[in-house]
C-alpha cells in the first residue's frame, strides 16, 4: 500500500507525477501549509522535518524526493523510470537529482542572479533532450523545479532553451496533465 503525502505545486508534484507514470494505485493525502498540516504530530512523526512529500510504504515513510523517485523506478521497472541494469545510468540519475535538490531547489534563496546563474547550468547541462538521453526520474525532479520557476518568474523562452523546450515536452505527458489537474482542483497555497 502507498499512500502519498502531498501539496499542491510543491516538491511531492514529483513524485505525484511518477505515481500517474507508473499507474500504480495510490492513496493521496493533501496537505495544506495554510492549517499548518505539515506541523501535525502525526505527520512530525512520519517526517520529522515537517515537509512534503512522504510516500508511506506498507506503514514505513520514506522521504526526499530523489529517494522517493528511485524506489519507485527500481519497484516498478516496467514502467522505465530508469534503464534497467546500468549503474551509469543510476549514478547520472542520481548526480542529476542530488543537483535539483542540492543546489536549484534553494537557489532563489540565493537571489535572482544566482538563480539565473544555476538554471543556466541546467540548461547547459541538459542540451536538446531528456537529462540521461531518455525520459526518466531525473526528468521530472527537474521538471518540478523548471515548472515552479516558469510560473513564477516566468523566464523569457530564449532564457533558457533546453529547459523550456524539456518543459513543454513534459508538459504534454498525459501523468504529468492528470497529476495537475487534481493539484488544481485541491489547490495551490504556494506563493506566486
Ligand atoms: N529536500 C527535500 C525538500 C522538500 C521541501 O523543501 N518541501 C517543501 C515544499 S517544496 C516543504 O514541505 N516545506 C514546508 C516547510 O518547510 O515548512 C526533498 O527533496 O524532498
Amino acid at each position: 500500500m502507498l499512500t502519498l503525502y502531498f501539496a499542491p505545486g510543491s516538491s511531492s508534484m514529483a513524485v505525484h507525477i511518477a505515481l500517474h507514470e507508473i499507474g500504480v494505485p495510490f492513496e493521496g493525502k493533501p496537505m495544506s501549509f495554510r492549517n499548518n498540516d505539515l506541523r501535525r504530530p502525526d505527520y512530525l512523526a512520519l517526517n520529522p522535518e515537517g515537509k512534503v512529500p512522504t510516500l508511506v510504504v506498507d506503514g514505513r515513510p520514506l522521504t526526499e524526493v530523489a529517494a522517493i523517485l528511485y524506489y519507485l523506478a527500481k519497484r516498478f521497472p516496467d514502467a522505465e523510470l530508469l534503464p534497467r541494469d546500468d549503474l551509469e545510468a543510476d549514478a547520472q540519475a542520481l548526480s542529476w537529482m542530488s543537483f535539483i535538490a542540492s543546489t536549484l531547489h534553494p537557489a532563489r534563496r540565493h537571489g535572482l542572479e544566482y538563480a539565473k546563474g544555476v538554471y543556466g547550468i541546467a540548461d547547459k547541462r541538459l542540451g536538446n533532450g531528456w537529462a540521461l538521453g531518455r525520459y526518466s526520474i531525473a526528468d521530472i525532479h527537474l521538471f518540478r523545479l523548471y515548472w515552479r520557476l516558469a510560473n513564477s518568474l516566468r523566464p523569457a523562452p530564449e532564457e533558457f532553451p533546453n529547459l523550456t523546450a524539456h518543459y513543454a515536452r513534459m508538459m504534454a505527458r498525459p501523468a504529468v496533465q492528470r497529476t495537475i489537474e487534481i493539484e488544481t482542483a485541491v489547490g495551490y497555497e504556494l506563493p506566486a
